[in-house]
């Protein structure tokens, strides 16, 4: 292979992201994910708005980059693809009118068709939020619980035999419906878990009656970067809850379960040493806004003030977790 094929190829494998925020956006409770193949036209397409106020005093853009556009037209599907990686959100129109189970079993089988549909065999990250994530449903178990029966089920349906799970985020809106946006790949991912944690999917069925499918973080190789998406991280250990009401040691102890992703990732999977430092994006969702001030300052501590990092108001999958936090990791390599 000549150079310039090689390295051609490389550009249209890579994914990129830039998030920024815009004060005169005037809309502080969407959380907007756009696409946009800038090294062709910059034209910025839009995946999907998130019905979570910033709790910053502007409205935060995430823009995915990736060389080669091609927008899909599969009935009211839109899907932005390069030569690695499709990046799409689920139609509401195909989930809206369903209880939460039910559509969490739909919007994934409908997940896991548009990838084969696609040739895209790989789910490498999702975020996923509905409303009243606590609240009970049906059945004896809350909304949540029926959120990872009805993802379980789509997983039981599909031939996946050998697939690791996405690295994922849930989180809990103040809007109705479900919404989901995903990246899945040509090439498998790696999934790391976090020895400090019992992983999700071998929850005890106290916390759900199917377990949560997710991977703690999943590290992605393309021909020119390491990709390292962590899933939304809490105040975990084991699988209990630690220091509910005490929002500085949540944040605290999510941190140190991200370090610890990080270096299982470097020591066990040979990833290019990192540290926070080096991280494109965090995302921290807090639940009570009157907290933001708190996990701010603590976090700029750590990370210094000019990190990339994005507050938002979200729910938490158990009521006594007050904060998570999701983090991206893009490292070219040669
Ligand atoms: C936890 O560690 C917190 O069900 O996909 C975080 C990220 C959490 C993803 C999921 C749940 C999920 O259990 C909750």
């Amino acid at each position: 292979m000549n150079t310039s094929a090689k390295k051609n190829r490389s550009v249209s494998e890579a994914l990129n992201i830039e998030v920024s925020t815009d004060i005169t956006a005037g809309v502080h409770d969407l959380f907007t994910v756009r696409y946009s193949d800038q090294p062709v036209d910059n034209i910025i397409h839009l995946i999907a708005n998130i019905p979570m106020p910033s709790l910053q005093s502007d409205q935060i853009f995430e823009s995915w980059q990736g060389a080669v556009n091609s927008t899909g037209a599969h009935n009211e599907w839109k899907l932005f693809k390069n030569d690695q990686y499709l990046l799409a959100c689920v139609p509401q129109a195909l989930i809206e009118t369903l209880p939460i189970d039910q559509a969490a079993e739909k919007a994934y089988t409908e997940i896991f068709n548009q990838m084969h549909i696609n040739d895209y065999p790989f789910l490498v990250r999702t975020w996923n939020f509905f409303s009243n994530i606590t609240d009970d449903g049906y059945a004896g178990s809350n909304n949540y619980q029926q959120f990872c029966s009805g993802r379980a089920r789509a997983y039981q349906q599909q031939p996946l035999a050998e697939q690791v799970y996405p690295a994922a985020t849930v989180i809990g809106t103040q809007q109705p419906g479900l919404q989901i946006y995903f990246i899945a790949a040509k090439q498998a991912g790696i999934g790391i878990e976090n020895s400090l944690q019992v992983s999700a999917f071998e929850y005890p069925a106290v916390y759900s009656q199917d377990p949560p499918l997710f991977s703690r973080a999943l590290l992605h190789r393309n021909h020119s970067q390491e990709i390292l998406f962590v899933s939304g991280t809490a105040s975990i250990t084991g699988h209990d809850t630690q220091y509910a009401g005490d929002i500085n040691r949540q944040t605290e102890i999510c941190l140190s379960n991200i370090e610890q992703l990080i270096t299982t990732a470097v020591i066990e999977k040979n990833m290019t040493p990192v540290t926070l430092r080096d991280f494109s994006q965090f995302k921290i969702y807090i639940k009570n806004p009157n907290d933001a001030d708190t996990v701010r300052t603590h976090i700029q501590q750590i990370l210094g003030p000019s990190a990339p990092v994005y507050y938002l108001q979200g729910d938490m999958c158990r009521s006594d977790l007050s904060v998570e936090i999701e983090a991206l990791a893009i490292i070219p390599v040669n």
